[in-house]
């Protein structure tokens, strides 16, 4: 199952000719202000965002679990439901695999297919927080904190076993996210355990080849619910530099206490080059794992409003959407994901940089605020459109998924009980 070009030229037809009417009105609307929408259109095309392998299926929550029907149960069919997503937008080549979840078979057969489909393999994610069957030790009290050498060392040879199926398959980094922690007072010596975790991630990092990256993911709490070893953006700061310079923060957007001023974390860690790598989801209470944009999008403008002023030193971060989707189709919740990851990324491309630092040095606070209202509070939909249009994407990605039947053709072929790993 999958969507080609001429079936999108066909799906597009119909509404062709009032977009042109919107863009071009858009156009000149934005070129009056002084606007380069050629720039903005270029820009748009060439934003990839990654689609990881564990959000193709419903999601479930710790209370259960609803199947959504045509769900992909193999690797081979996530990487096509992430070819159906990168020919419908043009946005999302790239697909960020979980181990063991989607351990390979042949990855010379998996690498070709995910060319057919124009993906690339992004970051490779390592598991563990649930224990395999083959393995001798439990990760119950940790992984990479653990008080035993054996189970510590463990997930340490996962870790390099991803990496090893990651460069089979041509990926580039390896993003580690610990559950290590605790849920009692008293349960762990918080100096041991911090200083054990950076042992054994310098015994990854030291094994990643000299042209990758390590993403040093953190979160406050969750499913530990005292404690969690790597809490915060400083201790995996301060892991990324002990390390080395190929290791960095991975900011997540759910991974954050509520209200905390993301934008200022983003910026913090762009002035010491150190962000590698994002995930999108959007939250309104913990890490909820919903809809990009769908809860707070201003809070992802002014991230994104940080994310476009990206000093030279600071390499271009990974982007990866990482979200759940216990009620909504896995692949139509992607869609409006990717969707409003551009808008955001649009909008702050449209913030007059210069004006808005001169209103800081004079210290115009009204005129600070306005002009990101601007650029905020503009609708510019029309220029994400045509900018898909141009790469060969849908107008409307979201309405030609529907016309185009796809879930209930993915249905019909995989059936309704179909289920996708991940959690
Ligand atoms: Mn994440």
């Amino acid at each position: 199952m999958s969507i080609n070009k001429d079936q999108i030229q066909d799906l597009n037809r119909s509404g062709e000719s009032q977009h042109q009417q919107q863009f071009e009105f858009l156009q000149e609307q934005l070129e009056i202000q002084g606007i380069n929408t050629e720039s903005v259109i270029s820009k748009l095309q060439a934003l990839q965002v990654a689609i990881p392998s564990w959000a193709l299926g419903a999601g479930g929550t710790r209370f259960g679990r609803f199947s959504y029907g045509g769900e992909p149960a193999t690797l081979e069919e996530k990487i096509n439901d992430v070819g159906i997503i990168h020919s419908l937008t043009r946005s999302a080549g790239a697909i960020s695999l979980h181990i063991p979840w989607d351990t390979p078979e042949d990855p010379e057969v998996i690498r070709k297919l995910a060319a057919v489909h124009g993906l690339t393999f992004d970051a490779m994610n390592s598991n563990t927080f649930q224990d395999q069957q083959s393995q001798n030790h439990s990760y119950k009290y940790g992984s990479l904190c653990h008080t035993n050498d054996l189970c510590r060392q463990q997930a340490i040879e996962h870790n390099k076993q991803v990496i090893d199926i990651g460069v089979s398959l041509g990926s580039k980094s390896l993003t580690v996210w610990l559950a290590d922690g605790s849920c009692f007072p008293g349960q762990l010596n918080f100096r041991k355990a911090l200083e054990r975790t950076m042992n054994s991630l310098k015994e990854i990092y030291h094994y990643m080849p000299a042209d990758w990256k390590l993403f040093i993911e953190y979160k406050p709490y969750e499913p530990n619910f005292y404690s969690t070893v790597i809490q915060d953006w400083g201790t995996s700061h301060l892991l990324a530099n002990e390390c080395g310079e190929n290791a960095f923060c991975l900011v997540d957007l759910g991974h954050h206490l509520p209200n905390t001023n993301i934008e200022q974390i983003v910026a913090t860690l762009l002035w010491k080059g150190k962000l590698g790598g994002f995930h999108f989801n959007d939250s309104k209470y913990g890490d909820d794992d919903l809809t990009v944009g769908s809860i707070k999008p201003y809070q992802l403008f002014l991230i994104f409003n940080e994310l476009v002023n990206r000093p030279d030193h600071n390499p271009s971060p990974a982007w990866m959407i990482d979200a759940s989707h216990n009620l909504k189709d896995p692949l139509e919740d992607l869609l409006q994901s990717l969707e409003a990851i551009r808008l955001a990324y649009a909008q702050a491309l449209l913030v007059d940089q210069q004006a808005l630092e001169q209103a800081r040095i004079s210290n115009d606070v009204t005129l600070a605020q306005e002009i990101l209202h601007r650029s905020y509070r503009a609708d510019i939909r029309p220029l994400l459109s045509e900018a898909r249009l141009r790469s060969g994407g849908a107008l409307y990605p979201l309405d030609a998924y529907r016309k185009a039947a796809v879930r209930e053709k993915l249905i019909e072929r995989r059936g309704l009980n179909t289920v996708a790993t991940g959690l």
